[in-house]
């Protein structure tokens, strides 16, 4: 799950079963063959390949269908809402744990990697946040929250994304009250604090439309290489990976390894593939294939550790209610069966 080094003796107590295979595997330890069963799963056919394949969690847990793909695919867990600034200080100072602590439990109690999602962002943050116009006042406000949150989960989650879509399309910072109060510096300071809060977990920068080489992800190489040059403390970069069907940014690759380049993990962090609806053979067979070009992507890029997808059936997905007229996202429909993409998604990790 960590191909490129390890923190801490912590880090071992994170790695799922099939992942802690792998690097056994890899030490040259002998390990008897994975179960044909668990190789051909998307978390078994991952860790082969000494990767994470994991899906964004809500509130789904007490649905024994959903669940049961959940523990039987999947290796690692994105909480979808539950670690959100909404979600966990929805008062100042009054912080509420509960639906993420779920979550986690229900991850760590069955060895799957946990991605804590996501500690400043502009979007799911209480009006309260918004209207702190002095920085100090702010800047107090944002420690407070990154302190206290990673500090909860502190031992539990491995990945950390502690900024989310800072960037706007052209480059340019987002203006977010964090940005426009706070100026560019917020960013690195958050890194710091989160450091200095869990030093085990990784730290993570997440963004949308970085996929390919354009002016965002220009903008956040920039940002990532300047963070490595000064020692500003950041480990990953998140790719979204929210795409539209036969759109793979065709220098996807290429874009992850020009950041794994700067010493830095990356990760494909919520990924769904939609598409017009009604679904058809035809779409769901590119999908497939879209599918594939992106795990593809990831495993010729060595520092590329994990795959999240952004949830586990299109029944759970936010694509519908935000796209109109598009959905079929995901790797298994409405009715929790599994699509082509499924079939192809773990061919392509190697199962
Ligand atoms: O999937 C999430 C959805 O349930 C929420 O309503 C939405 C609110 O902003 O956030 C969705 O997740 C987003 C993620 O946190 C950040 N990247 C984009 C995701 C899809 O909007």
């Amino acid at each position: 799950m960590t191909p490129t080094r390890t923190r801490s003796r912590r880090r071992v107590a994170f790695l799922s079963g099939w992942s802690a295979l792998a690097v056994a595997a890899a030490a040259g330890v002998v390990v008897t063959a994975l179960p044909s069963s668990a190789a051909a799963t998307l978390g078994g056919a991952a860790a082969a390949a000494g990767r994470t394949f994991g899906a964004a969690v809500s509130d789904n847990l007490g649905d024994a269908g959903y669940v049961d793909i959940l523990d039987s695919q999947f290796s690692g867990i994105t909480p979808e809402n539950e670690m959100k600034w909404d979600a966990t200080e929805a008062a100042p100072g009054a912080f509420t744990f509960d639906a993420a602590d779920v979550i986690v439990d229900h991850a760590r109690e069955r060895g799957m990697a946990v991605r804590g999602h996501t500690l400043v962002w502009h979007s799911q943050l209480p009006a309260y946040v918004q209207a702190i116009a002095d920085p100090a006042e702010l800047r107090t406000a944002v420690d407070r929250h990154i302190t206290e949150v990673a500090g909860h989960f502190r031992g539990r989650v491995e990945y950390w994304d502690v900024a989310n879509e800072a960037f706007l399309d052209d480059g340019s910072r987002r203006p977010s009250v964090f940005q426009t109060v706070l100026g560019d510096g917020y960013i690195e300071d958050a890194f710091r604090t989160a450091r200095s809060v869990d030093p085990d977990a990784k730290l993570c920068y997440n963004d949308f439309s970085i996929e390919g080489v354009n002016a965002k992800s220009d903008a956040t190489f920039e940002m990532v290489r300047d963070f490595t040059a000064r020692g500003v403390p950041i480990d990953c970069v998140g790719f979204q990976s929210h795409f539209v069907l036969g759109q793979i940014p065709a220098d996807l690759q290429a874009n992850l390894q020009r950041f794994a380049d700067l010493g830095v993990e990356v990760q494909i962090t919520e990924l769904d593939i939609r598409m017009d609806l009604p679904a058809d053979a035809a779409k769901l067979a590119q999908q497939a294939e879209d599918y594939a070009t992106v795990v593809r992507a990831c495993l010729a890029v060595a520092p590329c550790s994990s795959i999240t997808v952004w949830q586990v059936s299109d029944r759970e997905s936010w694509v519908p209610s935000t796209f109109a007229g598009q959905g079929a996202a995901l790797l298994f429909d409405e009715d929790r069966a599994a699509k082509p993409a499924l079939e192809a998604t773990i061919a392509a990790l190697g199962g």
